[in-house]
């Protein structure tokens, strides 16, 4: 799959105002500031469409991307940049479950993982959420460009062995050189019809 005409749809702050109709969902997820909208701008090619920036938090909101009517990229908050505040936490938690709970369109997340710091508690965690949930997961590792092939190559054997993941659903992406986007495109084929 190729991804050709991506249109922002809407940006949700609870349940009332998430999208629920017939297309189907890939949602993003990962920790602040591991690359989720700056995917969603490599994917689309469109280096303006989600709003990225270098301070942990930026996107707080659910926010709906169309693409080609055939599905929805939907760019969710990070997590565990906000550890300080347990009240911004809950919120999020209740967002996240919300999103998550009976969503029957969602077809696949994508987990970012930084290629350079790998899964951290809050990462395994979510890992497991999904699992319980029985949500299917593909990891993309961010950021790939900030270290050689061969070090990705031993972060890719370290992730699969560590969370018994096979290294055919790990696919490792860079924003700065738009690179891994035709293996999401090739996988994503498998998921949306
Ligand atoms: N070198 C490099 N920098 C990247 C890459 N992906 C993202 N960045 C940078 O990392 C920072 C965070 O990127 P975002 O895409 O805004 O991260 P996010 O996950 O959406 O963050 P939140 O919205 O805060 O959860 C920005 O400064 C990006 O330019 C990449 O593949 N390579
Ligand atoms: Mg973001």
């Amino acid at each position: 799959m190729r991804f050709i005409n991506a249109k922002f749809i809407k940006s949700a702050s609870k349940k009332s105002e998430f999208i629920f109709d017939d297309l189907a969902q890939v949602a993003i997820v990962g920790r602040s500031n591991v690359g989720k909208s700056s995917l969603i701008n490599t994917l689309t090619n469109n280096g303006k469409l989600a709003k990225t920036s270098s301070t942990p938090g930026r996107t707080r909101l659910v926010n709906y991307f169309n693409i080609d009517n055939k599905f929805y990229l939907v760019d969710l908050p990070g997590y565990g940049y906000h550890k300080a505040s347990k009240g911004i936490a809950k919120a999020w938690d209740n967002v996240m479950n919300d999103y998550f709970s009976d969503n029957l369109n969602l077809k696949l997340v994508l987990l970012l993982l930084d290629s350079r710091i790998l899964a951290t508690d809050l990462d395994k965690q979510m890992m497991d959420y999904l699992f319980e949930k029985q949500i299917p997961a593909l990891i993309v590792l961010t950021k790939a460009d900030k270290i050689s092939r061969s070090e990705l190559n031993l972060q890719i054997d370290k992730l699969s062995k560590e969370l018994r993941y096979s290294k055919d659903r790990i696919v490792s992406t860079s924003a700065l050189k738009k690179s891994g986007v035709e293996k999401i495109g090739i996988i994503l084929d498998d998921y949306i019809n």
